[in-house]
């Protein structure tokens, strides 16, 4: 098999199928696969543990043992050229490269260190209590409005209350955030119609994101002043402080908007699973996992291949890019007893929603700590969650979720038992 220059990434046509490696047709960015993308993913992990996507020339693992293989082997699987289908290496990025997501070691080890240190749950404790308080009001506010709409009201409203608290954020511009993430996860796919109208429609959020980055900007006591404090001690320059605190605001919102999103609906869609919650609020955190699991957020990002790599016994060419469906590995049959079921008593068993590996995501034990606080503030409230019309998709290239979900919380009659 002749090795693929530089050059030729990105210009690759489809039709270059590689020889002895199963070929997949459907367009996962796609607005029909992307309404219900696990029959699709069915597909995918039928094909073969490692298939050729002819629509976008690159290679695809979407079972739970190759997704595995690919992000523990940061070596032969890189990210500096971009986690995107984009290939940074022959092709310009929309924006300049996260210096903690799109590297790779060791210039990604320090970054991820202090990222790591100031996200890591001993720092995230003193955040709790502040985030139960903002739980318990908004959790109020639907209730006492009983109908509303799941994700406005809710799922965005609260990270963009909390999250950007913590950050250290303004109050004011927030609405910048959504419009600049949306832009974030969609520029991992292709330049498609979905990529573009999103640019187009961006105007001065960038702006406005690159100015709260800045140190004057943010308050004390805050995520993002403790990433310039780690520059003052010499363990990043101040202009990396400022890429970190950009990092948290393109990683931090969206993911966890569509995550309790997510979770909103698969408990409308399952009144029997809200009543083990809501009966047993300890088990809160377990079903959080299972929401990421069954319906993960994040549905895909690339590896490039650093060498010619052999891998599920093929040949994977040097500076290929190889798609990962991290929310492919989630329904894997072979490793999930009754993937394609919702079910808050199943224990916890290592899914990839947040990926794995050196790149695993630093956040997520705020995502997950935002996500239980809100379903525990749920189960303290709220006796039924009832779905009221159709959910409407958000549709992005990386991440899944609703733009708008019409719900009614029935209180609990009595809120104190
Ligand atoms: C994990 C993630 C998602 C989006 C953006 C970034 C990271 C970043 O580093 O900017």
């Amino acid at each position: 098999m002749s090795q693929v220059s530089f050059e030729e990434i990105g210009k690759q046509k489809p039709g270059h199928t590689p020889r002895g490696v199963p070929v997949v047709a459907f367009d996962p960015y796609s607005d029909e696969v992307m309404s219900n993308p696990y029959p699709y993913y069915q597909e995918l992990r039928e094909a073969g543990p490692l298939v050729w996507m002819q629509r976008y020339g690159t290679y695809a693992v979407g079972s739970y043992s190759s997704v595995v293989r690919v992000l523990t082997d940061h070596a032969s699987f890189c990210s500096s050229a971009g986690v995107g289908l984009t290939n940074f290496h022959t092709e310009t990025p929309w924006r300049k490269p996260s210096i903690i997501l799109e590297v790779d070691p060791p210039d990604h080890s320090r970054t991820r260190k202090v990222f790591s240190r100031i996200l890591s749950p001993r720092s995230l404790n003193k955040l709790r209590e502040r985030f139960e308080q903002e739980a318990e009001a908004i959790v109020s506010r639907v209730v006492a409005k009983g109908v509303c709409d799941g994700v406005k009201d809710l799922a965005e409203a609260y990270p963009l209350k909390v999250f950007a608290d913590a950050v250290g954020l303004p109050p004011d511009g927030r609405e910048h955030l959504l419009p600049y993430g949306d832009m974030v996860f969609n520029a991992f796919g292709p330049q498609n119609d979905r990529f573009r109208e999103c640019l187009a429609r961006l105007g001065p959020s960038i702006e406005w994101i690159n100015e709260v980055c800045q140190r004057k900007n943010l308050r004390e006591d805050s995520f993002g002043a403790e990433l310039y404090a780690a520059a003052d001690a010499g363990e990043i320059t101040h202009e990396e402080a400022g890429m970190l605190v950009r990092t948290m605001l393109s990683a931090g919102l969206d993911t966890t908007i569509f995550t309790i999103g997510n979770a909103l609906a698969c408990f409308a869609r399952n009144p029997d699973q809200w009543a083990i919650v809501r009966d047993n609020p300890a088990i809160a955190r377990q079903a959080i996992e299972e929401v990421l699991r069954y319906d993960s957020t994040f549905h895909s990002f690339y590896r490039t291949a650093t060498r010619p790599v052999t891998l599920e016994g093929m040949q994977i060419e040097k500076n290929q890019k190889i798609l990962v469906f991290v929310a492919s590995a989630n329904r894997d049959t072979s490793h999930w007893a009754g993937a394609d079921t919702f079910d808050v008593h199943r224990k916890p068993a290592a899914n990839v929603a947040f990926g794995t590996g050196i790149h695993g995501c630093a956040g997520q034990m705020i995502a997950r700590l935002e996500a239980e606080i809100v379903l525990k503030a749920l189960a303290a409230q709220v006796e039924r969650i009832e779905l009221l019309g159709a959910p409407e998709l958000h549709f992005n290239n990386t991440v899944r979720g609703y733009a708008s979900l019409p719900l009614r919380f029935v209180a609990k009659q009595d809120k104190g038992d």
